[in-house]
């Protein structure tokens, strides 16, 4: 397969610095190599590129934090993405989670003006379906799903054009923090999540079978990988750990079963944060999930 990665170094979207440094980190725990061992052709089309906040008015216009140079960097991600080739499978790595509105919407619009039908598998402890009216915290990494089913901030929303992602066609696994209101969004907008609670009492092999039969019809299926799904003990460097998370192997064998399907036409790995890390174990791990998502295999 042709992979081509794209670093997206953001993090004005969270309420922790570092995480803009995550794409070095996933290149320098050998992510090219990794997926080149696995018989990929392996290209690094190197970084969109990212205010710095240090440069920039926090505050600029819309009253929502950093919203100006996360949508301009979006902006940038979706030519980006939506300019490669049909058989190219993209990994985009951050980053914050506000960087998936662009790849999610880039990868929609890829080798089709109106838009693919997009499935899209979100492997989060957040279901990120906050709008700058109801977030506690104001920051846009809570933000991406409910922005690509056009809600909250139009001109984030308007990153894809005229295509909005359908709530039907979403899937939530390893869920276990939403805010108060963001609950009552993700239930009313008919989400489909899995919890942590569903991860323990149905396994994660029944998860991956249900999830795929439930996106049958979408001619699209991206994987946006947020690394605190996974247990603080498995990914501590990460800004917003929760504890009972997803463990190593739930991780990699919904990654494998995904995989088999033969369906998965791009990924996101986000929120590694090497400043928080224990010796860039994190980015190590989340490598290895993207390895076996791409064809890793035990024997
Ligand atoms: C929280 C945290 N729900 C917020 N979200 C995070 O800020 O909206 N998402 N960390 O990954
Ligand atoms: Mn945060
Ligand atoms: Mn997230
Ligand atoms: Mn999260």
């Amino acid at each position: 397969m042709n992979i081509n990665i794209l670093g997206i170094p953001m993090d004005l979207g969270a309420g922790r610095r570092g995480v803009d440094m995550g794409p070095s980190a996933l290149r320098n725990a050998q992510l090219c190599q990794r997926l080149c061992e696995l018989g990929h052709q392996v290209k690094d089309l190197g970084d969109v590129p990212v205010a710095l906040p240090e440069t920039i008015d926090k505050f600029s216009g819309s009253g929502l934090d950093f919203r100006d140079p996360i949508l301009e960097a979006g902006r940038a991600t979706v030519e980006r993405l939506r300019g490669l080739p049909d058989g190219v499978f993209p990994i985009t790595i951050g980053g914050d989670h506000s960087i998936a509105i662009g790849t999610v919407a880039g990868n929609a619009l890829r080798g089709s003006a109106e838009g693919h039908r997009m499935g899209l598998i979100w492997v989060d402890a957040h279901t990120d379906f906050n709008t700058p009216e109801i977030s506690p915290s104001g920051n846009i990494h809570g933000m991406p799903v409910a922005q690509l089913c056009g809600l909250g901030d139009a001109d984030l929303a308007s990153l894809a054009g005229d295509w909005r992602l359908d709530p039907r066609d979403i899937v939530m696994i390893g869920i276990r923090s939403v805010d108060p209101k963001e609950a009552a969004l993700v239930r009313e907008h008919g989400i489909k999540i899995y919890t942590m609670k569903d991860v323990d009492q149905l396994g994660m092999t029944r998860i991956a079978e249900e999830a795929l039969e439930y996106l049958s019809g979408v001619d699209r299926l991206h994987v946006s990988y947020d690394a605190d799904a996974l247990d603080p003990s498995v990914t501590p460097g990460t800004g917003t750990p929760i504890p009972g998370g997803l463990s190593y192997r739930e991780g990699h064998l919904l990654m494998e079963l995904l995989c088999e399907s033969g369906r998965v036409t791009s990924l996101d790995i986000v929120e590694v944060n090497p400043i928080l890390d224990d010796k860039n174990k994190t980015a190590e791990v989340m490598v290895a999930m993207a390895a076996s998502l791409l064809g890793l295999r035990i024997l």
